[in-house]
């Protein structure tokens, strides 16, 4: 696997300690659009530089850590799970919106209800195929929205967007989400990902602003 550039994980990381002085809403807005963002009619692409190319036939999603029945799917077992779709608003850290995505693929309750997190799972950490990682609460995941997708508007999810497949936490800033995924791992402790190292807030709620720690 070759190296994330460098150069852009600087500037981010710049741009997060920049940010980060910003002074935060004092209350949860209850608007559709959070704070500070600015609506997209386009679909931009984030991620590191590196969109990996993962044939079918050897991509494999990995369940892993804290569960009763820990799991590793292929292709064609992942399909044959009950499939789930949700239209979700998507938020960048970087201050762009979209609304009315429409994902599907396996809704992240389903998986749970397979594996069994063990009581003592109280985090997941998402790893990718392009070396990305992200850590989540659980009870963040098991939001009746959350989901796995392979499907974006009915169409299976391009590279650039991040298939053969890519979580999807509307209620989080997008960061949260791993394109590219090949192993989700139920853990006790918190174990920050990618940019929660980098400066990123490890909660990410939108409404907050919660974008740096
Ligand atoms: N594997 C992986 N997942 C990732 C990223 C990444 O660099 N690698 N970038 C994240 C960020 S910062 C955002 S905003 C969204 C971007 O998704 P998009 O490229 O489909 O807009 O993916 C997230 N998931
Ligand atoms: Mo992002």
């Amino acid at each position: 696997m070759t190296e994330p550039q460098p150069s852009f994980i600087e500037r981010k990381e710049r741009w997060a300690r920049k940010m980060s002085g910003k002074a935060r809403p004092a209350v949860r807005s209850e608007e559709r659009l959070p704070p500070g963002q600015h609506l997209t009619s386009g679909f931009p692409v984030l991620d590191l530089g590196l969109r990996p190319e993962v044939p079918l036939e050897q991509w494999r999603l990995a369940l892993t850590g804290l569960v009763q029945r820990p799991q590793t799917f292929t292709w064609a077992e992942w399909n044959g799970l009950p499939q789930f779709e949700d239209v979700s608003d998507f938020h960048c850290v970087t201050t762009w919106s979209k609304f009315d995505c429409r994902w599907s693929g396996v809704a992240f309750f389903t998986l749970a209800e397979l594996v069994q997190p063990r009581p003592e799972a109280k985090y997941v950490l998402f790893t990718s195929y392009d070396g990305y990682s992200t850590n989540v609460r659980l009870e963040d995941c098991l939001d009746d929205d959350v989901l796995i997708a392979t499907q974006f508007d009915g169409k299976p999810i391009t590279r650039e967007h991040g298939g053969p497949a890519r979580v999807i936490i509307p209620k989080l800033y997008a960061w949260k989400g791993a394109k590219f995924v090949r192993e989700i791992e139920f853990t006790r402790d918190d174990r920050p990902g990618f940019w929660e190292v980098r400066g990123y807030s490890n909660t990410a709620d939108p409404w907050t602003e919660d974008r740096f720690s």
